[in-house]
């Protein structure tokens, strides 16, 4: 505040809080229609729904902004240090009632419209679903954002604005098909373009030593192709309108739009061609979640938006600063995932090559400012690329690797002793498979801290990955549990528990969410657990209506929802879900008379277009609900539905419905899990092994309270180590033999009989992702599941438990801790 008062007064304007505007429904209804009229040229009579989203959204931004210049002045004036989280993915799903509801405005707004015969929740769902991501590590950055706006640290995400996010999903024939995804087609309301900040990115060329007279000889790159990056900014308001940060996102654009010269000579094509490759580069977003896509595209993509984010990060500290030698107090750089990892390197060469720095000092920044986020252990996720597609691209990157790579050798083998397969594990290079520069160990070195996104996680990279790495920098892994924003996970998505725990212990746990523990008590009392319970039925309905509506399947409320949602994996294991389908349908069959539980199967979830297996697991589900569904035999007792383009729009929905949670993955391999999270906070139990954060789910709702089954992460390497094999399990079981017959032999497909033939054989084999070895105990914990649906008053006492105890796993958790431990930034910095 000191240094406020000694800014010019024209400056003073701006930094301080703007008239404070009355939040009444008057004044919106007001500021709305003005919208209307004057930025969309439509008079009330005249206006479809969509053009009261645009004008709605364009009222509620006015008064988003105002903070946003507030906040960005306060940090550009107390030279507060900044967060900037560089990201490949930021899935941010709608945002138009995530800020009215952060800005307090929902009842007015909702008012306001009802004056014009305008629902809010119509308009709401008319806004397109932003999926700049693939899944939980896409999502994670988005609650990220919000969080770091709603606990007050100043912060950039930096992103790529792809045109086409993430695929939409259709089944035809029983078969996912992806069409592509066009979310800016009626354009942005939410996005500023910034042409001012538009920064040059190469690509190619050579580089040769300047010798210029009076100055050291240095390198310089002079790259084949250029292309620019334009900014593009959306604010990000937090929990009460207070601050509000930037995610700016770039597009590629051509420097030449069209070769006038070709152009002039009647090469109409070839004169666009230049500003057709270089807009490829933002064009479309990688659908393979944990996998490398590999291609050139990709590394591209991968340069330049660190390259522009890192110019972008110089430019404004050096407008605020004499120095760069200062950076690392001033900025804090988040690698979410090895994606932007190249950073390293570009920030050494922009000191250097740009700025002058030698290169001991700019090692000593670097690795200040830059910290690093591990998503995953699995071995076909972790990027490599080919040394000589890294070097044609990315030439002097490619020298400063080799620079970096000898530093870390030098210090590996004078410093510790290391020996030689000790060294080769560490080093930046792998000389196994035809030379590939290892972007996970590139960017382990280049950082001062490396944090896994569960506990369980970050204890299997010291021992498995960054086993080496740990031994020579024992101090840099640490761990960071992953969380979700209550406020999109809880408020919004379920109003109705949102207002019931209001009605129960007050307001306070929308500013502090830790209250949330208050309603525990409120367990034991059976009045407070009908209306939980009535809460969960209403979203149910709300979740069976959709079904009805768009797969014409109608849903039985009584029967437990019992939910897997999340992209298809073989780790993840939908096949063990589906394949305890199958055995429960049989039995059912051959045992009518016993007293089953009613069930409905829910799954939703994309497919890497590529990735043939988990094609194949769809097209099962899907084949697998067909029969069941319309087999008057099992009359209303079991249902199964795969629920088309799961996004985040459709996971606001689902989370709130459902009662039961599946977190199933092999363990050892779920990094974490987020989806776990949402559907405990909105009081579903959980089936679960351990594995990810279910382990420390476990600890927060006590071993009373979420139903763990199956083999340890121990147990998974151990059984894999000693050559497991799944036939000499599923001979002992019958009713596991039984369901993968039935499936291998055509039951679920009689068009073509031998369609999964190869995917059992892969259970009866190698059973690499222990489906056989854990289906035993997942059955007999359904089975126990079923017993105490049957005693409503113990469920449902479960599911406050749950609901009360999952204050922890809040983002704003997460953040506080990387604020603390890893950025040294924000409000208690
Ligand atoms: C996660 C990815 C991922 N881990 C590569 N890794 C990608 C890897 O396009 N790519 O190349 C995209 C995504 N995503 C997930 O991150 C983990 O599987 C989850 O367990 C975790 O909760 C989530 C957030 O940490």
């Amino acid at each position: 505040a000191s240094s406020l008062a000694e800014t010019s007064a024209a400056e003073r304007t701006f930094a301080e809080k703007p008239a404070p505007r009355l939040n009444d429904a008057d004044t919106l209804a007001q500021e709305i229609v003005e919208k209307l009229t004057y930025s969309i040229g439509k008079s009330v009579k005249r206006a479809r729904l969509h053009d009261w989203l645009e004008a709605t959204t364009l009222a509620v931004r006015d008064r988003i902004i105002d903070h946003w210049l507030v906040s960005s002045h306060e940090t550009a004036e107390t030279g507060a240090k900044r967060v900037c989280y560089l990201s490949m993915e930021f899935l941010i799903g709608r945002l138009l009632r995530d800020a009215i509801a952060n800005l307090g405005l929902t009842q007015s707004v909702r008012e306001a419209l009802a004056r014009y015969d305008v629902e809010l929740d119509l308009v709401e769902l008319l806004e397109p679903d932003a999926a700049l991501g693939n899944g939980g590590l896409g999502r994670l950055a988005a609650c990220f954002m919000e969080s770091m706006a709603s606990t007050g640290v100043p912060g950039f995400g930096y992103g790529i604005r792809y045109v086409h996010g993430f695929f939409r999903q259709e089944i035809v024939d029983g078969r996912q098909v992806e069409l592509p995804e066009t979310w800016l087609k009626h354009g942005n309301p939410w996005e500023f373009e910034r042409r001012e900040s538009a920064y040059e990115i190469g690509f190619g060329g050579k580089v040769s030593m300047l010798d210029e007279a009076g100055k050291p000889p240095r390198q310089v790159w002079r790259p084949a192709e250029r292309v620019l990056a334009v900014a593009y900014d959306t604010p990000v308001v937090g929990w009460r309108g207070e601050h509000v940060n930037t995610l700016r996102l770039w597009s590629a654009q051509s420097l030449d739009p069209i070769l006038l010269d070709a152009f002039n000579a009647g090469d109409h094509i070839g004169a666009l061609l230049e500003s057709n490759k270089a807009e490829a580069i933002t064009r479309v977003l990688y659908p393979a979640d944990s996998h490398q896509a590999g291609q050139e595209l990709r590394l591209r993509q991968e340069y330049f938006f660190s390259s522009a984010s890192l110019q972008d990060i110089i430019r404004r500290h050096l407008r605020e600063n004499e120095t760069l030698s200062n950076l690392a107090d001033k900025v804090a750089i988040q690698l979410n995932d090895t994606h932007p990892a190249v950073s390293v390197a570009e920030l050494m060469r922009l000191l250097m090559d740009v700025h002058g720095m030698e290169w001991d000092e700019a090692w000593t920044i670097t690795r200040a400012t830059f910290s690093y986020t591990n998503h995953t252990l699995l071995p076909e996720a972790l990027e490599t690329w080919p040394i000589h597609l890294f070097e044609r691209l990315l030439p002097r990157q490619m020298q400063i690797i080799y620079a970096i790579n000898a530093v870390v050798m030098r210090e590996a083998t004078q410093g510790q002793g290391f020996d030689d397969t000790t060294i080769s594990a560490i080093s930046l290079i792998d000389e196994g498979n035809g030379r590939r520069v290892r972007m996970g160990q590139l960017a382990f070195v280049g950082s001062h801290a490396v944090n896994g996104v569960s506990a369980l996680h970050t204890e299997l990279m010291k021992e498995t990955v960054f086993h080496d790495l740990h031994k020579l920098y024992p101090s840099r892994i640490e761990n960071k549990t992953n969380g979700v924003t209550p406020r999109r996970w809880l408020f919004e998505c379920n109003t109705g528990l949102a207002s019931l725990i209001d009605e129960t212990i007050g307001p306070g746990f929308r500013d502090e969410i830790g209250e949330l523990k208050k309603l525990d008590g409120f367990a034991n009392d059976a009045a407070f657990r009908e209306k939980f319970a009535a809460v969960k039925r209403a979203n149910k309905a709300r979740l069976a209506a959709l079904v009805e509506e768009r797969l014409a399947i109608q849903l039985d409320p009584n029967a437990i929802f019992d939910i897997q949602v999340k992209r298809i994996h073989e780790y993840k294991r939908q096949l063990l879900n589906i394949l305890e389908t199958v055995a429960l349908y049989e039995q059912i069959r051959s045992l009518p008379h016993l007293d089953w539980t009613p069930r409905v199967k829910i799954f939703a979830g994309k497919a890497a277009p590529s990735y043939v297996q988990a094609k194949e697991i769809i097209h099962l589900a899907g084949d697998v609900a067909r029969v069941i569904n319309s087999d008057p035999s099992v009359r209303n007792l079991l249902k199964v539905v795969f629920i088309p383009n799961y996004n985040v729009s459709l996971a606001e929905i689902i989370m709130p419905a459902a009662d039961l949670s599946e977190q199933i993955s092999t363990a050892g391999l779920e990094a974490s899990g987020t989806g776990n999270m949402k559907f405990a906070l909105n009081g579903a139990l959980t089936i679960g092994t351990l594995d990810g954060a279910n382990v420390e789910m476990l600890e927060h709702l006590g071993a009373e309270n979420i139903f763990i089954f199956g083999l340890d992460a121990d147990e998974v390497a151990r059984m894999r180590r000693e050559g497991h094999n799944g036939q000499s399990v599923i001979d002992r079981q019958p009713l596991l033999r039984s369901a993968i017959d039935s499936i291998s032999a055509g039951v679920f497909c009689q068009e073509e009989p031998g369609r999964y033939a190869s995917l059992m054989n892969s259970i009866r084999d190698r059973d690499w992702w222990m489906i056989a070895a854990d289906f035993r105990a997942y059955w007999d914990t359904q089975r126990q599941l079923d017993m105490l649906w049957k005693k409503p008053d113990d469920w449902n006492k479960i599911a406050v438990h749950n609901t009360a105890r999952m204050a922890w796993f809040s983002s704003d958790r997460s953040i506080r801790e990387y604020a603390k431990d890893i950025w040294r930034a924000g409000p208690d910095a």
